[in-house]
């Protein structure tokens, strides 16, 4: 899969891609990363790239002409792609579309901006638009990034052995559980005594009732998107009859 980034800081994208699985993936050809700068495509002296907002105010707005050419040659490289624009009024990224999209197997073509907002025009000629989150950044590479990094994951061969794991809980959107490694005993904090009793049953059930707790405690919210199974109502119950019982502070 090839991933295109349409950006005015194509080290930021570069120096991402160098590293860790990513930057493995990219060294065995199994993803390719190629960076496009709209201001190669500026006309004037100044190689600009902004112009101030019509209708007047502050700041400056990201004109169409220079990203809309640098958009045209990236379709050139990947005709095939799906153009997504990274925007805080984008759909909110969640998992389910990191796996739509890397199921697709489309190229992705991202378009960036930086300190400023797009021209509207810009805008109309993404496919999708993107939101990492309701927060503010200086730019969108680094939700480029993340949705790279998010979909690569899926792509056969980036993780290994590791993918056949993530496609258990491939619906379920429940916390993860708490995990530990030797030492038993460290600070005086022991490791639970479940998981070291070698009951792969009791183990399992010990799990899924942490990540149910987890998942109560910080985001109740991800309970009413949960594909429950069987022996969950059970766990759930005695979950919250133990949150009930829990002196302040404890835990
Ligand atoms: C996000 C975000 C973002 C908005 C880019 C202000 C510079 C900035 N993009 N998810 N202009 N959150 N973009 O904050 O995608």
């Amino acid at each position: 899969m090839e991933f295109i980034f349409i950006t005015l800081f194509p080290e930021m994208i570069e120096q991402a891609s160098r590293v860790s699985i990513i930057g493995r993936a990219v060294e065995q050809g199994l993803v390719s990363v190629t960076c496009i700068n709209p201001r190669d495509y500026a006309t004037d002296r100044h190689r600009s790239v902004d112009a101030s907002p019509c209708g007047g105010g502050a700041g400056m707005v990201l004109q169409a002409g220079t990203y809309c050419k640098a958009l045209d040659r990236a379709r050139e490289l990947a005709p095939d792609a799906l153009t997504v624009a990274l925007t805080p009024v984008g759909e909110p990224l969640r998992q389910p579309r990191v796996e739509a999209l890397a199921a697709a197997g489309r190229d992705l073509i991202f378009l960036c901006g930086h300190y400023e907002g797009f021209d509207e025009r810009i805008l109309e000629r993404a496919d999708l638009r993107l939101s990492v989150g309701d927060f503010v950044l200086t730019g969108g590479e680094l939700p480029a990034l993340c949705i790279m990094d998010a979909v690569a994951r899926f792509l056969p061969g980036v993780l290994g052995k590791m993918v056949s794991a993530e496609e258990d809980s491939f619906a379920d959107v429940l916390l993860e559980y708490p995990q530990y490694t030797r030492p038993v005993c460290y600070e005086g904090r022991q490791v639970p005594e479940v998981l070291l009793s070698g009951n792969h049953a009791a183990i399992a059930r010990w799990r899924r009732k942490e990540a149910l707790r987890a998942t109560y405690r910080c985001r109740p919210e991800l309970l009413g998107r949960m594909h429950w199974q069987k022996g969950d109502g059970a766990l759930f119950l005695e979950m919250l009859e133990e949150e009930k019982t829990k002196q302040p502070g404890e835990g």
